[in-house]
């Protein structure tokens, strides 16, 4: 199994980050992704290679072209006001102001374009995102071109990410892209399982009133965790989409015999929608020892999702999203890949 990686992700390290009252160093950090990739090193997973450049056209298939133009303006616009750090918006149009006129200064593009300030931007920020964004592709063209699998590891993360807004540590949704891109390949239908401890809303916001990707999410209840405002069982999609979408929120202290029954039952509505390729954003803060999560999955429980996906027996694309618990990170989303190969 190839795994795509690019050393560019090591220029973006958010200076901080607002949690629980306070500001701490960010826990999407660098050696995230470096972890894992000496553990694939450690294991003997496969090669690990470079990705290609792509154009942004395949990101504003699934982003408004507009938001898409303004990510690699963020860091420029904001150094030219002489500020340092990261930068970060602190105002939202939220329900009773305008969300329909785009604003002129940077803090409040920043807010325009975000839903939380949990996104934030450095110099090397927009060269990470579009790494991320070629390895995504990159590892996409693989299984395209014939292998059962591949692994897209990308920094930073994208689920959270919709049409026209950052968050959540996410920029360009990369599974969106992905599956997207699978269609105008030629995929009539393409599944995207999100594995992550957070709900996938922007994953979520993108296909919606679609019945082309179904989008199957498993996660904690937003009603108390994070991204709040999104994630429900009623949210089953609209239009042409009704049926497509299916959430799973699980309470608190969750372990492997709650979370793999919802992945059963999603792994059941996968297989009957039949898809040419499973796109999983893999997610690996449902560990228990996850710092910022709640969900209770052992070291040992990953490999039985990659076990439980492979039983799919069908091509499968492997995006790297969440996960916290740093030493853990390696060994958990290996796991996931390790059992996957059945290895
Ligand atoms: C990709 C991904 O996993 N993004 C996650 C973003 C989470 N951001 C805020 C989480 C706040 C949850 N509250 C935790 C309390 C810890 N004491
Ligand atoms: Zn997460």
């Amino acid at each position: 199994m190839k795994t795509i990686y690019s050393p560019l992700h090591l220029g973006h390290s958010g200076t901080m980050e607002l949690i629980s009252g306070a500001i701490v160093p960010a826990f999407e950090k660098p050696s995230r992704a470096e972890i894992v990739k000496a553990r694939i090193e450690k294991q003997g997973v496969g090669p690990i290679l470079p990705p290609n450049e792509h154009d942004v056209a395949a990101a504003a298939r699934v982003h408004r072209a507009d938001y898409i133009d303004f990510l690699p303006t963020v860091w420029p616009l904001w150094e030219k006001t002489g500020r340092g750090g990261s930068a970060i918006p602190f105002t939202w149009p939220t329900r009773g102001l305008r969300g329909d006129v785009r604003p002129k200064t940077i803090d409040a593009l920043l807010g325009y374009y975000s839903f939380d300030g949990g996104a934030p931007f450095v110099e090397g920020t927009w060269p990470a995102i579009k790494s991320s964004y070629d390895v995504a592709l990159t590892a996409a063209g693989l299984v395209k071109s014939g292998e059962r699998t591949a692994f897209a590891l990308c920094r930073p993360p994208g689920h959270h990410a919709g049409s026209a807004f950052m968050g959540g540590y996410c920029y360009i949704n990369n599974a969106a892209v992905v599956a997207q891109w699978y269609r105008d390949q030629g995929a009539a239908r393409v599944s995207i399982l999100d594995v992550d401890y957070h709900h996938g809303n922007g994953t979520q916001e993108i296909f919606y009133s679609r019945d082309d990707v179904q989008v199957l999410n498993l996660h904690a209840d937003p009603m108390v965790e994070y991204p709040y405002f999104l994630g429900h069982a009623d949210e089953r999609g609209e239009g042409a989409g009704l049926g497509f979408n299916h959430n799973y929120p699980m309470p608190f202290g969750t372990d492997w015999g709650g979370w793999s029954a919802s992945l059963d039952d999603a792994c059941g509505h996968l297989a009957a929608y039949g898809p040419e390729v499973v796109v999983v954003s893999l997610g690996v803060d449902t560990f228990e020892k996850d710092p910022i999560s709640q969900f209770k999955l052992q070291t040992d429980d990953f490999p039985k999702i990659g076990r439980r996906i492979a039983a799919l027996n069908l091509p499968t694309l492997f995006v790297m999203e969440g996960g916290y618990a740093v030493e853990e990170i390696g060994v958990n989303a290996v796991g996931v890949l390790e059992g996957f190969l059945g290895s």
